[in-house]
């Protein structure tokens, strides 16, 4: 059978033009990404390198990238990315109908390490995003560097996932992927939180003796992939005394992530109330999350409470 690229998919699906055109560009910047994370010096930012000229972290590096030829595009109204302080807005002769949401670099700690790291997207219509939920996204997506360069995209209708392919094109690898009710594995992260709060300890405890199997990696593109890929699991982020809203940040990791579970049958939940469902106040904001299987996300719900 013929392999189906990315772009042939989002022309078997009823989509705008422009943001068919969007997701392909991001797709394609997403190479350049991956480019100069297997040929850069990887440096820290504030270095220099064998020439003396300043070099840039990782993830400033991605920002760049990601900026410029998203700018370039003509498919945007705004950029927020989580490496930038403020929304920019695209020069008028370049504007378009998007307003995009990014985390060029999540995990970017374990880059030293040479584990799977992961750039994330939220897309919405126009050019307001405060005041606005994740609901009202009209599509997200996730790009993973690991052993394999994969993306995983949803426009509402079914969560895909496609392969970096040797002539540099994602090709189709798994179709409308589907999250179990019930988990097997589990993410338990910021378990550092259970020292303090016994609810966690007690659903850590609760998973173990359930006989769950530990999947976590460290970053959570990876672990919510592993989610993905398995058909089922839990990845948790609670708050706790050091960050009091919890550490991931809603706008570009907790409500991208969270569309894509629950358009692949999973929850994703603050604890109480739908990522999906909390308004966006600051482009900075942060919110605990329990996302995965929906039995196992309520159960881990009720042991919070
Ligand atoms: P990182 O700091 O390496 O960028 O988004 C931040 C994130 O990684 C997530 O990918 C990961 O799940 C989490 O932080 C890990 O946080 P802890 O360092 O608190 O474990």
């Amino acid at each position: 059978m013929m392999a189906v690229s990315l772009e042939n998919h989002l022309h078997t699906v009823k989509i705008d033009h422009n943001l068919r055109h969007l997701i392909c560009t991001i797709a394609r910047t997403a190479k350049y990404v991956h480019h100069a994370m297997q040929t850069g010096d990887l440096g820290l930012a504030g270095t220099s390198n064998m020439y003396g000229e300043a070099q840039l972290a990782l993830d400033v590096l991605s920002n760049q990238i990601f900026v410029k030829e998203l700018q370039e595009s003509t498919y945007t109204t705004v950029l927020a990315s989580e490496e930038m302080d403020e929304i920019i807005e695209t020069p008028e002769d370049k504007k378009g109908d998007y307003a995009v949401v990014f985390d060029p670099l999540d995990g970017s700690s374990l880059v030293n390490a040479n584990l799977a790291i992961g750039s994330i997207f939220g897309i919405y219509k126009g050019e307001k995003l405060i005041g606005r939920t994740g609901n009202e996204m009209a599509a997200a997506l996730y790009v993973i560097y690991g052993p394999r360069v994969t993306l995983v995209y949803s426009i509402g209708n079914g969560v895909h996932e496609f392969i970096l392919n040797a002539v540099g094109e994602f090709v189709l690898s798994k179709e409308n992927i589907k999250v179990e009710d019930e988990a097997k594995n589990f993410a338990p992260g910021n378990l550092r939180a259970a020292k303090e709060n016994e609810k966690y300890a007690k659903l850590f405890k609760h998973w173990v003796q359930s006989d769950l199997t530990l999947r976590y990696s460290g970053g959570m593109v990876p672990d919510i992939n592993h989610i993905f890929m398995k058909g089922q699991g839990i990845f948790t982020y609670p708050k706790y005394k050091d960050a009091p809203k919890g550490k991931l940040r809603l706008l570009f990791e907790c409500a991208p992530m969270a569309y894509l579970m629950e358009k692949a049958g999973g929850r994703a939940t603050d604890g109480q109330k739908r990522i999906l469902d909390v308004k966006i106040e600051t482009l900075d904001q942060r919110t605990p999350i329990f996302i995965g299987s929906g039995k196992t996300v309520k159960k881990a719900e009720s042991i919070m409470k």
